[in-house]
């Protein structure tokens, strides 16, 4: 596959993202869609990312706060009761990149204090503490797209060309990053698969994935077990992995996944192809 090579920069050094990079997820909380309730024990939710990092993701994003279709928000102090100890105690284990998932400035500030080194804010840096926090601290951080808020987000969303209008999204926010002093070089785009879109935005997004590249940063995609793929989310890897393997054929750098070992697998063997 022709690709050219980006880079990824972090406050400490750069990844290579010559080929597709995995970040697998942590989900600290009681109501993700897939796992919830399962990691809320910080002890479990370290050893989760250590055996996470042990299958191959480059980076391990841990998140307090579900997003997911009609969640209602979690106050900050809450959100940094569950990511908090779990952020401390994995830091010094492993030598993989934390991203913190959160789009409240005082978690990722609290975050990075403590190492972490990506900003994952699913709704594209829009708070203008996020932007002037990234721009201070130099962490990589990912703006992505969404429609609405996740509590509405679903309810019969509609665009003209959803492509069109995700990618201008992503044009004005990187450009509002990288006038705020944010380095270009450390920002990923996210067309944000699921939050806001229907079926249809989703598998067109998907198509046209190499017109996300021509944005000029690494294209981050996440639609591991998500509700389009289709059945209920325990009978959703076989879809996940697929649409991950075709995420990074379209040019994705990095796919956002809760099963690792498997897309780990899964885009070993179509490199060896
Ligand atoms: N999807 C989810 C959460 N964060 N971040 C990025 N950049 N891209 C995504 O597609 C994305 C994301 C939703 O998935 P999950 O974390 O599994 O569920 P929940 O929000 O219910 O915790």
């Amino acid at each position: 596959m022709g690709r050219e090579t980006r880079v990824l920069r972090f406050r400490d050094g750069e990844m290579a993202l010559d080929h597709a990079v995995v970040m697998g997820i942590v989900n600290v909380t009681p109501d993700s869609f897939y796992d919830g309730g399962m990691f809320l024990d910080a002890g479990l939710a370290v050893a989760y990312a250590m055996r996470l990092a042990d299958e191959g993701a480059a980076i391990l994003d841990v998140g307090g706060e579900s997003t997911r279709p009609g969640a209602d928000p979690v106050p900050a102090d809450e959100e940094w009761r569950r990511v908090g100890p779990v952020l401390k105690a994995l830091r010094p284990k492993t030598d993989a990149r934390i991203s913190i998932d959160t789009n409240k400035p005082e978690i990722a500030a609290k975050a990075l204090e403590l190492g972490v080194d990506l900003v994952n804010d699913v709704t594209g840096l829009r708070h203008p503490e996020m932007l002037a926090l990234v721009a201070r601290e130099r962490p990589a951080a990912v703006v992505m797209h969404m429609k609405g808020e996740p509590k509405t987000m679903q309810r019969d969303p509609t665009y003209g060309d959803v492509v069109a209008e995700v990618l201008a999204f992503l044009e004005e926010r990187t450009k509002v990053a990288v006038a705020a002093g944010v380095d270009p070089r450390s920002l990923v785009v996210d067309p944000g698969l699921g939050f806001g879109k229907m079926p249809e935005h989703n598998s067109e997004i998907l198509r046209r994935l190499p017109e996300f590249r021509r944005l000029g940063y690494p294209v981050l995609i996440g639609a591991s077990r998500k509700r389009f793929l289709g059945r209920e989310p325990g009978q959703r890897l076989q879809g996940s992995v697929a649409t991950a393997l075709l995420a990074v054929d379209g040019g994705a750098d990095i796919v956002r996944v809760h099963d690792v070992a498997e897309t780990v697998a899964a885009l070993r063997r179509g490199r060896a192809q």
